[in-house]
């Protein structure tokens, strides 16, 4: 088992959430709700608008997501889908946990929020020069008002 903190297009409501429900690519449980503890710039870049966490620390928001429990075989799945180690580097981030409603162990309270804990996440250092001047958000939308809507994979030329 490992915990991944998820902040783009796997979070609850984004385009590729369904992903880590399927049950042919393994088992995923949502834990908590988190912000990372230090500042990231979260960008939305390429002709497919999609997100990025550059592994710039202290440029950028504290950036907010979703901590979840998965099974080996979903993060082998979640490595493949993220094209890990090129478009993606799946690295540890330190994480505050703003409100935490999975199951812990017997016997085990529930992470206060405020707490720290941490969690594997895909950012990526392989980016582009203009990249980190991108806009950089503290909540990734695929459907957000800033007009850069997700390209799912199905629907990319
Ligand atoms: N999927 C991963 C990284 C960026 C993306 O769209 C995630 O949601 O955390």
């Amino acid at each position: 088992m490992a915990r991944v903190f998820v902040y783009g297009t796997l979070k609850k409501g984004q385009p590729n959430y369904y992903r880590m429900f399927e049950s042919a690519n393994g088992t995923a449980e949502f834990l908590a709700s988190a912000y990372t503890t230090q500042k990231y710039p979260l960008v939305i870049a390429g002709k497919y608008n999609i997100p990025f966490l550059l592994n710039i620390p202290g440029q950028g928001h504290r950036v907010q997501g979703e901590i979840y429990k998965v099974d080996d075989k979903m993060l082998k799945f979640l490595d493949d889908f993220e094209g890990v180690p090129t478009m993606y580097q799946r690295t540890q981030v330190d994480l505050e946990v703003k409100e935490w409603v999975g199951k812990t162990g017997e016997g085990e309270e529930r992470p206060a929020a405020g707490s720290i804990t941490e969690a594997f996440v895909y950012s990526t250092t392989a980016y582009q020069p203009d990249w980190p001047s991108l806009p950089s958000y503290e909540s990734y939308d695929a459907y957000g008002d800033y007009g850069l809507e997700y390209a799912t994979r199905e629907g990319r030329d």
